[in-house]
Order: structure tokens, then sequence, then C-alpha cells
């Protein structure tokens, strides 16, 4: 009686302990990639309207720094940059679409920071652009520094990192100011300009893209301080691994194509190169994509249909740009700035 009753506990138990690491898989995706193959397009979460960045024309085609990070995913995958949907998202949904598998990738100047991975349950698996915050100012003001903003009234995006540093920079410098906060950011793009502040805060990279978006753009000027350490990067959830490994050495490989002087102009000489570590980026030895559960050619296709690292940056927020952003901090490691990859090896 002894023993069937301590059988009976120890089956209780088993069942307890079965069922419940059924339900901790079940809160761990772990299939973006099947997922992603089997509807045919990558899902991915971008800004809601950031010139250079993330941003749509009239027909609703979408282009930008971090919407090439996607289609430069989908070349990988699919041999095919087309083959994303964009789902815009401002800064307060962005964390909870993601966790919710709304998207299978976020690609929409998020800073990396400690809370962010491990109070969401996200991962960031690599920098994409380093970046840093600023201020924009009306030129009438007259100001050339932050430590002058004493007094002034900044309009912030809510949900954000810049929204912190704020606090945190006029707190630091025992300066005065007044927030003035929104959800949206067309609401407070359109307040800065209709004179409700008199300061606008975002990471530099955004306010060169926003001041695009105002109707006098050379009327504003971009202080030349910066506050904090932005490292914008792709998120991805936790525990899908090989989800991960994608998104993370799909930028990887853009970044080591530049330094090895591989353009989507180029690529089909470099499928005849003789130097070992362009062909192990090509595919032409080894099989390192077939490790990531893609091709041998998957950097080809990253490379052929969307370009390096270099080529991303130029043409969307560069020299070839509008935006005209220096590359600074994103210039390679081997050219005076930190965008540094991993071998491939
Ligand atoms: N990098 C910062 C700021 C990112 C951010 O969301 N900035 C705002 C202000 S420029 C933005 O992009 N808003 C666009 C939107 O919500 O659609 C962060 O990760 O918190």
């Amino acid at each position: 009686m002894r023993t069937f009753r301590t059988g009976l506990l120890v089956g209780l138990a088993v069942a307890v302990a079965v069922g419940s690491a059924a339900i901790v898989y079940e809160r761990y995706d772990t299939k973006t990639l099947k997922r992603t193959i089997q509807r045919d397009a990558v899902l991915c979460g971008v800004n809601t309207g950031l010139p250079g960045f993330s941003s749509p024309d009239d027909k609703g085609n979408w282009s930008g720094f971090d919407v090439d990070f996607c289609r430069a995913v989908a070349a990988a995958i699919f041999d095919d940059p087309k083959k994303v949907q964009y789902i815009p998202l401002d800064a307060n949904e962005r964390f909870k679409e993601l966790q919710a598998r709304k998207v299978d990738i976020l690609s929409r100047n998020s800073t990396w920071n400690m809370s962010r991975e491990t109070s969401n349950d996200l991962y960031f698996p690599a920098v994409s652009y380093y970046d840093g915050q600023g201020f924009m100012i009306p030129k009438a003001r007259d100001i050339d520094s932050a430590l002058a903003l004493d007094g002034s009234k900044v309009c912030v995006q809510e949900a954000t990192t810049t929204q912190l540093n704020l606090e945190d920079y006029f707190r630091t410098n025992n300066m005065k100011y007044q927030e003035i906060k929104f959800g949206k950011l067309d609401e407070a793009l359109r307040a800065y300009e209709s004179g409700q502040c008199d300061t606008f805060t975002s990471d530099v990279s955004q306010l060169y893209a926003l001041r695009l978006r105002l109707s006098k753009a050379s009327d504003h000027a971009i202080l030349p301080d910066v506050i904090s350490k932005e490292p914008l990067a792709p998120v991805v959830r936790q525990r899908d691994d090989d989800w991960m490994m994608i998104v993370k050495w799909t930028l990887y490989a853009m970044i080591n194509a530049e330094e090895l002087g591989i353009t989507s102009k180029n690529i089909d000489e470099a499928l005849k190169s003789k130097k070992p570590d362009v062909m192990r980026l090509v595919g032409t030895e080894g099989a390192y994509g077939e490790e990531l559960g893609l091709t041998k050619d998957w950097a080809v296709r990253i490379i052929r249909h969307v370009g390096n690292y270099g080529e991303v940056y130029e043409r969307n927020v560069g020299a070839g740009s509008k935006l005209d952003i220096p590359r600074g901090l994103n210039q390679l490691w081997s050219a005076g700035g930190i965008q540094y990859a991993p071998p491939i090896r």
C-alpha cells in the first residue's frame, strides 16, 4: 500500500515536472526561422518614420538603414530582399510587440542596455549603429553648447532612453528644464515646430533625420554635445539561439565584407578570390552558412542584394544621402572607428 502511494506521488511529481517543462518550452520561442520560412517573409518591426533609417514612400515601399538590415536577413534566408513585411512600431509598443511574436526582428533605432535585455527576455545580438543623445534648437536661440540650455522647454518622446538621459543630464549639471513628453513622434515634432518647446532631444542620428521633416530645416541647429552612449542594435527574443545567430552574423557578414573590400559591385570577382578570409565569407571554402541553417552562399546573397556595411551606411545616412552624417564611431576599427566584427572562420 505504502509503495503504491509512493509510486503515485512519484508519478504525480514526474507529471508536474514534465508539465512545467512543457510550459517553459512554450514560453520560449525557438521556431522563428521555421515560421519565417513557412510564411515566406521576415516580419520586421521598424520606426514609424525616420528618413534615412526607415520611412515609406508614397507607394508604401520602405527604405533606410534599419530597413536594409531586414532586407539583408531576408536576402540571407530567401535570396530575395523583398521578402519582408514592415510593421511600424512606436517607442512604447516595440518591445511588447516583439515579445508577443508580432515581429521576428526589431530593426528600429533601439538602444541596447542591460535592463532591456534582463527584464524583457530580449537579446541585442550586435551593434548596428553607435549613436549618442543630442539636442536640436532653433538657430534663433543663439546657443552653441548644451550647458547653456538651463531653463529650456524640452520636447521628448516617452518610453525611450532619451527621456531618462535628459533627466540625468540636467540633474548632473544643476540645470532646470521643463519636460514636455509625447507618446508619438509626430506629436513631439509638431510641438517643437510650433514653438511649444524650444529644444528637441533624441539620438543624434535621429535629430539629423527629423530635421529633414521640419518645414525649414536650415533654421535648426544640432548642438555638438553628445550626452550619452546609444548603441543601437537589432533586437530578438531570448532563447531562440538559431535565429539570434542569423541576425548577429548577417550584420557581421556586412561589416567583414566592408573590411575585406567586397561590395555589391565586385561580389562576382570575390567569388573567384583565392584569399582564405574572402573564401570563407563567400562560401567557396567551408560551410559556415550551412551551420547557421542557411546555405553556403548566405553572405554572397546579402552583399549582392543589399551591400556591405559601408555601402548601406553611405547610401542611407552618409555622404550619399540627404542626412550626410559623418561615419564617426561607425567607421571600421581599421579606419579609426569602432565597428568591429569577429572573423568568420
Ligand atoms: N534609442 C532610443 C530612442 C529611440 C526612439 O524611439 N526615439 C524616438 C524619437 S526620435 C523615435 O524614434 N520615435 C519614433 C516612433 O515612435 O515611431 C531608445 O532606444 O529608447
